[in-house]
């Protein structure tokens, strides 16, 4: 288990476990998971996502045009020097988190205008 990162509540470090291979999951178990599978299939094995698998991964899980057109070179540099935030040059699993969280809070928002 990692250092918890400065600032972030104790709870963060807890390790949750369920069977993922139970027939019916709860949503939440289900997304979740979901967001844990996505990050290792672009993750190496190391466990962190590089600039070009971060950008493959925005190219290949994300539909919506308009979203997509807005993830070029310019706003991908953006997006990951706010994201790595030990400027490693890589994502790891909380700094995915946080662009999730961001990303859902978006959409959250969105949904709110609309
Ligand atoms: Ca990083």
């Amino acid at each position: 288990m990692s250092a918890p990162i400065k600032g972030d509540p104790s709870w963060t470090d807890i390790s949750l476990s369920w069977d993922q291979t139970a027939p019916t999951m709860a949503r939440l178990e289900n997304a979740i998971t979901g967001l844990v599978e996505l990050f290792n299939e672009y993750a190496d094995c190391d466990g962190y996502i590089a600039k070009e698998d971060f950008k493959d991964m925005l190219d290949r899980e994300i539909s919506n045009p308009e979203v997509k057109a807005e993830v070029t070179e310019e706003t991908l540099d953006k997006a990951l020097g706010a994201l790595d935030r030990d400027k490693d040059g890589y994502i790891d699993i909380k700094e995915f988190t946080l662009c999730v969280g961001f990303m859902t809070r978006c959409l959250y928002h969105v949904d709110k205008v609309a």
